[in-house]
């Protein structure tokens, strides 16, 4: 505290104006003055990825007795997700989860757990997203000033919904309209996949189905139940086309400006927030299937190899090996095993 504030609270205390603080010293009155954060997201408020970073806000704000206030922002709030990612570029906003592949526009490497049909199941996913092709990812995104949790939560797999036909093989995308999120891998997948891709934050999907901008979209079934999605779609496809999951990015500024101790406080409950969430999400999806149904979508369960094949054929593997590069590409594969 410098000097002329320490004279100043005194000085109140000497001048009985503020009773109360007679009793707390300088060092205590600093302590107690809150650092406020927003942590923003595109997810729904019921999600686990929202309601479990509440979790942590709270137990954050009670572990540094109110010094680190996070306020979470859920549900696109504070915009769409590439505008939120402009917010904590430049510090409008603290903390961010993004999916790998939005986040791609900035930090290319960053797309590519997002390659299709990768990873074969979680037990996978996890090794490698926790393990070398994580680590990889997260030093590329070190490098553009945003700080990154090691932990990214589970978005999930990813199945075709449609309100005009279900998807049994690749060429029942052919000119199908489908929103996919604004990502340089999301658009060359359906296009190689000769569907017609339109680029649309998750802020506007719900509309954008509604009004049948679009026919379909792709998303993982926590986000089409929680977001209500099935309401304004009839079937649902099970492609699981991709693996997606988000990373919990802060301002680099603001984070490098926060004391240690305070990090390492808001390190160990982001990270319990995340496992927390995957088990919510593996939960989840146990009964998902079953209450979808229920709620009116028909599920199909089509085979993967007419879509592989159609992206090996348009050479949507290769134009990605050569974009992401070898050694990334040896990253990934160490876990998916050959990609072509
Ligand atoms: O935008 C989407 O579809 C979503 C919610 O799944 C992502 O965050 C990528």
């Amino acid at each position: 505290m410098t000097l002329a504030r320490r004279q100043f609270v005194q000085g109140l205390a000497a001048g009985g104006a503020l009773a109360a603080s007679a009793s707390i010293s300088p060092a205590a009155f600093a302590q107690t003055a809150p650092i406020t954060l927003k942590w923003a997201n595109n997810a729904p408020v019921t999600h686990p990825s929202t309601v479990r970073g509440q979790e942590a806000a709270d137990a954050i704000r009670k572990e540094t007795n109110g010094r680190v206030d996070i306020q979470i922002f859920p549900n696109s709030q504070l915009g769409g997700d590439t505008d939120m990612l402009s917010q904590v570029r430049s510090g409008a906003i603290d903390f961010f989860s993004l999916s790998g592949l939005i986040l791609q526009t900035l930090v290319p490497v960053a797309g590519i757990n997002g390659l299709a049909f990768a990873f074969k199941d979680y037990q996978t996913v996890w090794a490698a997203m926790d393990g070398e092709l994580g680590a990889h990812v997260r030093a590329a995104i070190g490098k553009v000033n945003l700080h990154v949790f090691d932990r990214c939560l589970d978005n999930g797999y990813r199945n075709i919904t449609s309100s005009t036909r279900p998807i049994n093989t690749a060429a029942d995308l052919k000119g199908f309209k489908i929103r996919v999120p604004v990502s340089p891998l999301w658009t060359s997948m359906f296009k190689a996949l000769e569907a017609s891709p339109a680029s649309i934050n998750f802020s506007e999907v719900y509309s954008a189905l509604q009004t049948k901008v679009v026919e379909g979209q792709e998303n993982p079934l926590a986000l089409i139940d929680l977001a209500k999605l099935y309401e304004v779609q009839k079937y649902c496809s099970m492609t699981g086309h991709m693996w997606d999951g988000q990373w919990i990015l802060a301002n680099g500024k603001r984070w490098a400006a926060l004391p240690a101790d305070l990090q390492a406080v808001i390190t160990k409950h982001v990270t319990a927030a995340v496992m927390s969430q995957r088990d919510d999400i593996r939960r989840l999806n146990n009964g998902l299937e079953t209450q979808l149904k229920a709620k009116g979508l028909t599920f199909n369960y089509p085979e993967t190899k007419s879509f592989r094949d159609a992206l090996s054929k348009a050479g949507f593997y290769q134009e990605w090996r050569g974009k992401f590069g070898d050694e990334a590409m040896a990253k990934l594969e160490k876990y998916s095993g050959k990609l072509v």
